[in-house]
């Protein structure tokens, strides 16, 4: 949208700034006006900031300090709890693709066992055989790099949608294997969080027909997970 006042002139806000201010209120909230252009991301399409006249927007920091909540066995950020629930979607829980122990497709690599991650949901972005996931074992997230081994950190593995969920564990799974790769490497995330948004962008335009009312919703929150993920591994692993 366009934002217009005598004083400030006008302004876009779009994409997560704007999902994000008219979560808290649109100009009576703290955040006042848009004052400044909004700023994509350094690895992706997304826009992470926005100066307004009550400070300075960084999506990545409202996402770090919203706080947590445990839903089934992940934590999620709870501004992508409450973006979700401004947009009428009930926040996911376990995976509804989650494989019991007894699955003949547990792959002897990983700890826990892993679905079968050819299934349509996951938009042609399997979890790789190789991938370790933890998430099943109690305490797991006080291992070291926890956050390596299960899969979205920070943020649902799903996009809920009525009829059809868009499964982002697969993307997620070799986002981790990437950034693990490169800190071995003595590398930044920075390709690892581009690979994370095509492979986003790939399942919710595979899982969705263009013609489909849902992939407009699976773009509006895969920025909204990106940012979540990626935001978290900025400072904490
Ligand atoms: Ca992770």
């Amino acid at each position: 949208m366009i934002y217009w006042t005598p004083t400030t002139g006008s302004h876009e806000v779009l994409d997560l700034p704007l999902m994000i201010w008219a979560l808290k209120g649109y100009e009576k909230s703290k955040w006042g006006y848009p004052t400044g252009t909004p700023q994509l991301a350094r690895d992706a399409p997304v826009v992470v900031e926005q100066q307004f006249s009550g400070g300075h927007m960084n999506v990545f920091e409202e996402f770090e300090t919203s706080g947590e909540t445990e839903i089934g066995n992940k934590t999620v950020a709870n501004l992508v709890i409450d973006l979700l629930k401004q947009h009428g979607v009930e926040v996911p829980g376990e995976a509804q693709s989650a494989a019991s122990s007894n699955d003949p497709l547990r792959r002897s690599a990983s700890k826990c066992p892993i679905p079968d991650s050819t299934q349509p949901q996951y938009g042609t972005i399997t979890i790789p055989p190789s991938y370790d996931y933890w998430a099943c074992i109690d305490g797991f997230r006080d291992w070291p790099h926890a956050g390596y081994h299960d899969y979205c950190t920070k943020s649902p593995d799903q996009f809920p949608a009525p009829g059809k969920n868009a499964e982002f564990s697969g993307a997620c799974a070799r986002h981790d294997q990437c950034m693990e790769a490169s800190d071995t490497r003595g590398q930044g995330y920075g390709a690892c969080n581009n690979q994370l948004f095509r492979e986003m962008d790939t399942v919710c335009t595979s899982v969705y027909p263009k013609s489909d009312a849902r992939r407009g919703g699976c773009t509006k929150f895969r920025n909204t997970y990106w940012a979540a993920v990626t935001g978290r591994h900025v400072r904490n692993l």
